[in-house]
């Protein structure tokens, strides 16, 4: 049986629209959706191996890596890097992970508290 299609793998695979601000083999980032914050980007593995940081292993260490150094130039370039950002991998039903697709959500442009809710 095939499994359906993630709506982040139809935006990877240009089959829905989205507003994206980089790409490149190994990943993809754009706009979320439903923005939490001034600058609220997604970056996702194009890989559907990984449903959530949990899949994560060992083989996975140079991507993750890549992952990182693409948030941190995008925390640049969105103009969110000067006053501080975060990044935040839902992971799970505890965490309110709602796309079973790897992906990290780069939020910057206001303050933001903690603990978070
Ligand atoms: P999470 O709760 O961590 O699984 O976050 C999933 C995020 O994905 C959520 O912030 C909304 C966003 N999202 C869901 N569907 C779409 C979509 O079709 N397009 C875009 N750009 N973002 C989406």
């Amino acid at each position: 049986m095939t499994e359906e299609k993630t709506i982040f793998k139809r935006i990877i695979d240009k089959e829905i629209p989205a507003k994206i601000v980089y790409e490149d083999d190994l990943c993809l980032a754009f706009h979320d959706v439903s923005p939490q914050a001034p600058v609220h980007v997604l970056i996702i593995p194009k890989t559907t191996e990984l449903r959530s940081l949990d899949d994560v292993a060992p083989k996975d260490e140079a991507l993750i890596g890549h992952i990182f150094v693409v948030i941190q130039r995008l925390a640049r370039e969105l103009g969110i890097a000067e006053n501080g950002y975060r990044v935040v991998s839902n992971c799970g039903v505890n965490a309110c992970q709602t796309v079973p697709h790897l992906h990290f959500h780069l939020i910057g442009g206001r303050g933001f508290s903690w603990p978070p809710g």
